[in-house]
């Protein structure tokens, strides 16, 4: 089979170091935040081959992001540089009310992808293409290559699709992703929501399985409801609900990408539906024990009695 293709912005990123607010921090932390890029991070942690395909500019930020991802063991080869545009930047500025997030992306490098990037390798020879719902609010011709990746046309679409509904309200138009959003992910083959987004784009008091008669038609959905327990819905193996382990949460960003990639390697390996849930888990605990988004994953040994633990000790 073809590499694992994950394609999507990724930005530098600043953040007040120590958190505080913008308006008064003395000092920023440089890192780097793409959600499609986190996944292949992971996923190259759990050694799957995987390929990150987006375009950055030609500046020093930009070499920073592709460094960065490659030292992961991330395939980058197939990331363009733009000598037109630059690279895409995220601030960060924490307050009382939570971390609010400041884009720079507009015009970036990767706004400029498009769907012609589905007809050469490395997408066109994947087994499994990941996007999110983040890169259709970017612009038109990032919504045309999501659309067309997702088109349901019999025949055209030779990889299978996975997709996070990954909502950044920030980057959409009051009205328009709710509706954008669910059209998007009913046609992918598997799909990640969280529950809280879910209610927050389609209605408030949203169950699992009123989120899945939302979204019937993915072969696997998974519905996370954050620190209680996450669900995956198929069609031929029914419904497996595992409890989310108990850890250490120093800031959630990122959890949701790792918990992406350790579903994905598990399934990729073989790994029953519980299974794949459990590394998911696994998975999303190092991104919730790090600052930034990308932490280590346990070692081999703990990861295996991780795994092996009965139902009952597991959560
Ligand atoms: O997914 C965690 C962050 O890294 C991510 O949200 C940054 O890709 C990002 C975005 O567009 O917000």
């Amino acid at each position: 089979p073809g590499p694992v293709v994950c394609l999507g912005e990724t930005m530098a990123a600043l953040a007040p170091d120590p958190p505080s607010p913008l308006l008064t921090a003395p000092e920023l932390r440089l890192s780097v935040a793409g959600a499609e890029s986190n996944v292949a991070m992971y996923l190259a942690d759990h050694g799957i081959p995987v390929v990150w395909v987006s375009a950055l500019g030609d500046d020093p930020l930009g070499r920073r992001v592709r460094g960065t991802v490659a030292a992961a063991g991330v395939d980058v080869s197939h990331v363009r540089t733009d000598p037109d545009r630059p690279t895409g930047l995220l601030v960060k500025d924490p307050g009382p009310a939570g971390t609010r997030v400041h884009y720079y992306r507009r015009g970036s490098a990767a706004s400029a992808l498009g769907p012609e990037l589905l007809d050469a390798p490395p997408v066109r020879d994947a087994a499994l293409l990941h996007l999110t719902g983040i890169t259709p609010a970017l612009s038109e011709s990032c919504r045309a290559l999501v659309t067309r990746a997702l088109t349901t046309e019999p025949g055209s679409r030779p990889y299978a699709v996975s997709f996070d509904v990954n909502h950044r309200a920030a980057l959409w138009p009051e009205t328009s992703a709710p509706a954008v959003l669910r059209e998007l992910a009913d046609r992918a083959d598997i799909v990640f929501v969280g529950l809280d987004e879910a209610q927050a784009l389609w209605g408030e008091n949203l169950t699992p399985e009123a989120v899945r008669a939302r979204l019937p038609h993915p072969r696997i959905l998974v519905v996370k409801d954050g620190p209680n327990v996450a669900t995956a819905f198929t069609d031929d193996e029914g419904d497996v609900t595992v409890p989310t382990p108990r850890t250490t949460v120093v800031e959630a960003v990122g959890a949701g990408d790792a918990f992406a990639a350790g579903f994905l390697a598990g399934l990729m390996r073989g790994a029953t539906l519980a299974g794949a849930l459990r590394l998911g888990h696994i998975t999303a605990a190092s991104a919730l024990r790090v600052t930034g988004d990308h932490g280590p994953l346990p070692e081999p040994r703990e990861m295996e009695a991780l795994l092996a633990l009965s139902t009952r000790e597991w959560a």
